[in-house]
């Protein structure tokens, strides 16, 4: 696919009457939609069971691209993806496990599309929610749109260190760049390809990727829009954030992007240090583990 292509129609008879009604598939979305091209970015480490059933909610548009990053799954979960056989999936295989945002980095790197989609590969997030995440895109009214389970009526029950974590980002966000985000570590996100280059070289490629892609896009004053997505329980294996690596990485985020705000030393060995000190300081072990 490239960017000159010339999109089809959309004909995706299983969601075209929902959809319609819900007006996302208004004619002037119709219209925005014709032109646009989308690159659909899944990131995937041990997902067998859930990969193939996310991929097949995708429907096969030809300006829809997916690229599936496999970041060294160990299952047989490649496996399952080359036999669905679908042309429009491209698979990039990273040899060994370089987490979660190194994955995103990657598609983001080989995607061709006008809109990068993001969304996971253990079947939390709904594909058919698509054309509502790229909406605002193609609205002109925002430049990152990323999922909330916080609006709409979505029952997904989060760990109260996962709010407790997403109330001190959207804080920090809030104070430092007026921007409300609540969902924060929601990986169903849509961003427009011209952003991509900010993205270049991130401090997080784990999963504090999600924060920094906030902060970072909120730093260069992008506009920064959530929308009601629903988002369903895990049915298979466990989460993979490690919460040890997941605090340490935020906090260096929110602490690196304080200083860049005023313009003070933002050397990494300085804030790893700080960090660090911090962490030892309140012996997180004893808290954490
Ligand atoms: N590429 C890649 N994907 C990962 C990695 N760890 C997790 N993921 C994927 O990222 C998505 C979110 O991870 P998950 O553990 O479900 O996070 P949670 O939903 O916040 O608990 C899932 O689709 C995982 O398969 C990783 O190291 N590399
Ligand atoms: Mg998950």
């Amino acid at each position: 696919m490239t960017q000159n292509q010339t999109a089809v129609e959309i004909k995706d008879s299983g969601n075209q009457k929902s959809q319609t009604d819900s007006g996302l598939y208004s004619k002037s979305n119709l219209d925005a939609l014709k032109h646009a091209s989308i690159s659909i970015i899944i990131p995937l480490y041990n997902e067998q069971h859930t990969i193939t059933e996310v991929i097949d909610k995708i429907p096969n548009h030809q300006q829809y691209e997916i690229l599936v990053i496999d970041d060294g799954s160990t299952d047989g979960s490649i496996e399952r993806v080359k036999e669905l056989k679908r042309n429009d999936v491209r698979i990039i295989k990273h040899q060994e496990n370089q987490g979660y945002g190194a994955a995103i980095l990657t598609g983001m790197k080989n995607a061709t599309g006008d809109i990068i989609i993001t969304l996971d590969s253990d079947g939390q997030h709904n594909p058919q929610e698509i054309p509502k995440i790229i909406k605002p895109i193609i609205n002109d009214v925002a430049d990152v749109v990323i999922g909330s389970r916080y609006l709409g009526d979505c029952s997904y029950k989060m760990p109260l260190y996962t709010k407790v974590g997403q109330y001190v980002i959207s804080t920090f966000l809030r104070l430092l760049f007026l921007q409300r985000v609540y969902d924060n570590q929601c990986g169903f996100r849509a961003i427009r390809k011209d952003l991509v280059k900010i993205f270049t070289n991130m401090r997080h490629t784990g999963m504090g990727f999600s924060t920094e892609l906030l902060f970072k896009s909120a730093f260069y004053k992008y506009r920064i829009v959530e929308i009601p997505v629903s988002v369903n329980s895990r049915r298979y294996g466990h989460s993979y954030v490690n919460l040890i690596k997941i605090v340490k990485s935020i906090s260096s985020c929110i602490l690196y992007y304080t200083l860049k705000k005023f313009k003070l030393n933002t050397n990494h060995i300085f804030i790893t240090k700080i960090i660090n000190y911090f962490y030892k300081k309140i012996k997180y072990k004893k808290i954490f583990q």
